[in-house]
Parts: C-alpha cells; structure tokens; sequence
C-alpha cells in the first residue's frame, strides 16, 4: 500500500519534468520509484540530465539509462524531486534518513525549484517525531556530541544525540558520521538549525527550511499538490 502511494507521488511529480531539463534527483525508496518513472520517460524520448544526490541513486539512475552529469559540471539545477522523512505545512522537511542529507540540501539548494514525493504518512502538524539527523566529521566525535547536546539543552530540549550505526558507525557519501536526535516536538526549526550549525564539528542536519516549492503527498484518497 505505502509502496503504490510512493509510486503515485513520484508519478505526479513526474508530470513537472520537460525535455531539457537539468534534474536533481533524490535519494530513498519513494525517490526510487520517480528514478524508475524518469527511466521510462527517458527511453520513450525525454531528453534530460540529471544530477544524483546519492551513489546509490547514481547507480539505479545508470541501470534505467539516464544521462547523468555531477554538480560541478551542471551547477544550475532547474528541479530536484526527492522524498522526506517528514513535512509540515509550511514544506518545512525532515530529511537523512537514509544518510544523504547533505548531498541532498546541496543539489536541492542549486535548483530553481525543489518537489517533494511522500505518502501521506509523512505530513506532520509539527516535525520532530522523525529523529533529526545532524552530519558531523569524524574528528573530535564526542566534543560534537557534547556540543549538540548543549546547543540542544539551551533551546529546552534533553535529547541525546546517538550516533549512527553505533559501534560502526554510519558513513555517508561525504565520509561524514550522523546522530540522531529525538526532539519530539520542534517548534522553531530556525532556531534548532542556527544553534546547530554554529557547532565547528556539525557539516549540516536533515531540516530544510524554504527550500521546498510544492509537495506531492499521495494517500487513500488521491495525490495533494501543496505548496
Ligand atoms: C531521502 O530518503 C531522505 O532525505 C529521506 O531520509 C528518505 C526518505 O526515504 P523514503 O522515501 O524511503 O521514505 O529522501
């Protein structure tokens, strides 16, 4: 069932895409299901570039034979689709669940314009029951921490940051490590973002704050076009 609405969202965003674009393309199962979609597309005559926020999704984009460019050579995105782990009305998003946040804000944040695909199980009223992921180098690991968890305590929050993959830890794309954060409830995303990137160790976290246009979000009843 969830697997048809990631299929529908990512059909409907399909519909924003036209011969000539440069796409950005994200990374996850229902962003999975857009990368086959495009495929499709491409081998019926859509003529696109695409830029892949993960080396898993280069890899499918590859086998469904689109034509792929890096972001140093295609730095001008005109739209990336790509999943999130939460949203809220105003497409504020939760993203790194599946490790690649960073690669994601940065092509995401290179486009004219950013398409989010969820099922409707995504949408919150406020984010924050998803675990924020927050990337961090592997240099000084227990200061970072520390320095989260203070950051995080000055803004009300007790959480601790626990680090992913624990023992082996979790390397993203960018040889970065990630913690998760239960924050349960987060009120003000501007404030939880600048108190997080003013830590030396942390490279970035999962919130994506107006960097969103529209979001297809697909449940029993049809697909939501938000914006
Ligand atoms: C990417 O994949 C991530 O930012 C998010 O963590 C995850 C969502 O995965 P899925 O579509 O499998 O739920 O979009």
């Amino acid at each position: 069932m969830s697997e048809d609405l990631k299929r529908l969202a990512a059909e409907a965003a399909l519909g924003e895409v036209q011969s000539g674009m440069r796409l950005g393309i994200g990374t996850g199962s229902t962003a999975e299901h857009f990368v086959r979609g495009l495929g499709a597309r491409v081998r019926g005559g859509l003529d696109v570039v695409g830029v892949p926020t993960s080396e898993r999704t280069a890899a499918l984009a590859r086998e469904e034979g689109i034509r792929l460019e890096t972001l140093e050579n295609c730095p001008e995105l005109d739209l990336t689709v790509d999943g999130a782990d939460e949203l809220d009305a105003r497409l504020t998003l939760i993203k790194g669940g599946g490790g690649a946040l960073l690669r994601e804000k940065i092509v995401a944040t290179a486009s004219t314009r950013m398409v989010v695909i969820a099922d409707a199980g995504k949408r919150v009223s406020c984010l924050g029951a998803f675990a924020l992921p927050i990337e961090v180098v592997p240099f000084g690991l227990r200061a970072t921490r520390h320095s989260i968890e203070s950051a995080l305590a000055a803004l009300g929050y007790s959480a601790v940051p626990a680090l992913r993959g624990g023992t082996e830890p979790f390397v993203t794309d960018g040889q970065h490590h990630i913690f998760d954060v239960e924050l349960g409830q987060i009120h003000d995303p501007v404030a939880v973002s600048e108190a997080l990137l003013r830590i030396p160790g942390v490279v970035d976290h999962g919130l994506f704050i107006g960097i969103a246009d529209a979001a297809y979000v697909a449940g029993p009843d049809g697909v939501d076009r938000l914006t």
